[in-house]
């Protein structure tokens, strides 16, 4: 008998899918279970579905054995998405995240200052993205957590300091990574992942541009890695560079924002609806509430229709800035 799932349901799925935490995947689970037809054909899913529960709760009951060491490494996310800076010592990383955050993590002149991750809220626009300050990049020795971090998060900045041969940076940063079997995606689309690896966006910055001959060291760096990623000169010191820097963040994480509003409304754009690039309406009404989501019949779109408050399916693909009516 074929299990006939319903376009909320494939939805829910696509949500487990892309969840990164347990916590996270129990809430899509739930959701799916909730949602799933209930007749002789989804029989066999539904099992599935209560084992696969059974295991993430225990999962979850597990998580407070985690090292101390790899507790401080755990950060909730906040905000629209997480994204770790990484760095050798010294580079700086402490200091721009103070300067764009406002959030404290010691900034000196020594290195190894930074021992334990920091979070801190960065706004860009109408959006909070979080960023993840951390103890800086060695070759002999990766911390025990880091990786886990790293993983967790949606994008990486690699920061280096241009005054101190930055190419060579570059190298120790990608080989660690590596070791950790994190590939980092710059431009373009990079080929399917071996198991085990995980692949995280990530974007370039050449600190320090206020020191003299800094740029020397940009434009050598610049030659080497510009094929690869986008790459930016700041000084986290004097502030250079802040607005690209931040948008730049939020075109590497590959996310849109919608806004959604009722009929005869109007839409509150300070309160965007973020998803993923190629995100439908269907998600949208999921990312307010499950029942909306079941319950969609249509919706109207102002933005990137053909007409303003074109009627749209569910499986329509929305764009960024579209306004959004939902009709239950
Ligand atoms: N001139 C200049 N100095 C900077 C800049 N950013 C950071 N510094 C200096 O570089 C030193 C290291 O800065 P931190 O922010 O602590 O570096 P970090 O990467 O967090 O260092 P660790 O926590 O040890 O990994 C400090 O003396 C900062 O004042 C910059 O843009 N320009
Ligand atoms: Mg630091």
């Amino acid at each position: 008998m074929p299990a006939n799932l319903t376009p909320q349901y494939l939805e829910a799925e696509a949500r487990f899918k892309q969840a990164k935490t347990t916590q996270e995947k129990i809430k899509a689970l739930e959701v799916m279970m909730a949602i799933i037809p209930k007749h002789k054909g989804t029989e066999k899913l539904r099992g599935q579905l209560k084992s696969r529960m059974a295991k993430l709760k225990e999962e979850l009951q597990r998580k407070p054995t985690l090292g101390r060491a790899e507790q401080a490494f755990t950060i909730k996310r906040e905000g629209s998405a997480q994204v770790v800076l990484l760095g050798l010592p010294n580079s700086g990383k402490s200091a721009l995240f103070s300067k764009v955050t406002h959030a404290f993590s010691e900034v000196a002149d020594y290195p190894f200052t930074t021992q334990k991750p920091v979070p801190g809220m960065m706004k860009f626009e109408n959006l909070q993205i979080q960023l993840v300050d951390s103890p800086p990049i060695q070759l002999d020795h990766i911390e025990p957590g880091l990786s886990n971090l790293i993983r967790n998060a949606e994008a990486l900045l690699l920061i280096v300091d241009l005054t101190e041969d930055p190419i060579f940076q570059m190298e120790i940063l990608l080989e660690v990574l590596k070791e950790m079997k994190i590939r980092v995606v710059g431009k373009g689309t990079a080929a399917p992942l071996e198991v085990g690896w995980a692949s995280l966006k990530a974007l370039l910055l050449g600190n320090k541009c206020d020191v003299r001959n800094a740029m020397e060291g940009y434009r050598a760096l610049e030659a080497r890695f510009r094929e690869t990623f986008p790459i930016l000169p700041i000084s986290a010191k004097e502030g250079m560079n802040f607005e690209d820097l931040k948008k730049e963040v939020y075109q590497i994480l590959g996310i849109i924002r919608v806004y959604t509003k009722v009929p005869g409304g109007e839409p509150d754009l300070e309160e965007p609806v973020v998803l993923k690039k190629g995100g439908t309406v269907g998600e949208v009404a999921l990312s307010i509430h499950k029942d909306f989501a079941a319950k969609l019949r249509y919706a109207k779109i102002w933005g990137s229709g053909k007409f303003d408050g074109q009627m749209v399916k569910r499986d329509y693909r929305v764009n960024e800035g579209d306004v959004i009516e939902l009709h239950i």
